[in-house]
Parts: C-alpha cells; sequence; structure tokens
C-alpha cells in the first residue's frame, strides 16, 4: 500500500491514477478483509478518481511465494457477498433496458480467482423495437406482457427471459446470500501507515 500511494503504483506496476489527471489519491480506496470467504485476507484496491476507462476495483491475495496475486478486476460499484459471489455492474448501459447490466463471479478456490458465470441486460420495449443488429424485440419472453424482459447469458448459451423470471434466476444464484459490508478506507498516508499496526 506504500507503493501505492508513494509511487502512485498498483501492484502489477500500471499506474493507480494518470500522470496527466491529477487525480487525489484520497479519493481512492482500499480494504484488507476475507472477501473470497477461503480464511485468508486479501487486498482491494479501488480506482475511482481516474478516466473513465481507469477506474477499476482490484481484488489480490497473497500466493504462495508471498506475492500479490490478481483475484479479480471490475469496474467500482460492485457488491460483494457471503460465499464469494460477486455482482459487478457494467461502466456504461448501452442497452434499451433500464436494468443496469451486470455480471455475476464466483470465487473459485481451486484456481484461487474469481470467474465470471453469468452477464445481464434488460431491454424495454419502450425504448426501441430491435436491437442493434435489427433484432426485433423478443415477445414470446415477455411473459407478464408488461414489455419487459432480460438477456441471461451463463453456461447454457444466451437466452431471453421475462423481467419476473429473472427475479427468481437471481434468487437461485445468490440463495439468500448476505452481502457484505466492505471496509472501505481512503488512500491516505495515515490509513496506510495505520496497517503496520495491525499486522
Ligand atoms: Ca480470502
Ligand atoms: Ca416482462
Amino acid at each position: 500500500m506504500s507503493i501505492v500511494l508513494g509511487l502512485n503504483r498498483m501492484p502489477d506496476g500500471s499506474e493507480v491514477m494518470p500522470e496527466d489527471w491529477g487525480g487525489d489519491m484520497a479519493k481512492n480506496r482500499f480494504a484488507i478483509y476475507d472477501v473470497d470467504g477461503d480464511g485468508a485476507e486479501e487486498l482491494l484496491i479501488s480506482v475511482e478518481d481516474s478516466y473513465m476507462a481507469g477506474m477499476r476495483t482490484m481484488i489480490y491475495c497473497l500466493d504462495d511465494n508471498f506475492q500479490l496475486k490478481e483475484e479479480l478486476g471490475i469496474f467500482p460499484g460492485a457488491e460483494y457477498y457471503a460465499g464469494g459471489l460477486v455482482r459487478a455492474y457494467a461502466s456504461h448501459n448501452q442497452t434499451h433496458g433500464v436494468l443496469w447490466p451486470y455480471s455475476l463471479y464466483r470465487y473459485d478456490p481451486v484456481q484461487n480467482v474469481y470467474v465470471q458465470f453469468a452477464s445481464v441486460y434488460g431491454w424495454d420495449k419502450e425504448n426501441g423495437d430491435t436491437d442493434y443488429n435489427g433484432d426485433p424485440f423478443p415477445t414470446a419472453a415477455d411473459r407478464n406482457g408488461n414489455g419487459s424482459v432480460a438477456s441471461l447469458q451463463d453456461a447454457e448459451g444466451q437466452r431471453w427471459i421475462d423481467d419476473e423470471e429473472l427475479g427468481v434466476w437471481e434468487a437461485e444464484q445468490f440463495g439468500g446470500a448476505e452481502q457484505l459490508v466492505i471496509p472501505w478506507q481512503a488512500i491516505t498516508r495515515e490509513n496506510v501507515d495505520a496497517l503496520w499496526d495491525t499486522v
């Protein structure tokens, strides 16, 4: 964390904030927390003061050689759940849906990384009758007839489901898992120095 703060470098050597950005490091956040539920703490670094394309939340663990290993890199603003589930929202919504597109990740303890297993976006017919490929609104999937459906992409491929079915599917994925409260702290000298008192 001293390197992130003092040298503006992420663990992979890339700049935390672009040099010409003139950002405020204290607007970025970090946390030490067992977010994946494997019993060991991870280092989370969330770069939020940057260009859109540079905004990212990274999760690192310590590998067997005490090197930081990347478990996940996503856009900031994700939700973290018990059992190693993450709902990562997309940086932009370029769909016809009010539903903000997101991907679901699950921690894989064998590979020691998060693996994306589903992605979702919505389509509200009132925002467009055809998609960007010119395909028509999938009326057959709109079972409740309210003009809203969702695209679900997972191991079974892509399919359209009703917006109500999405809620059922989501409940199955999460299984009532509790949303975690990540103890984020601003990346400041004071907070980083305080780490030495806790290790
Ligand atoms: Ca962990
Ligand atoms: Ca519907």
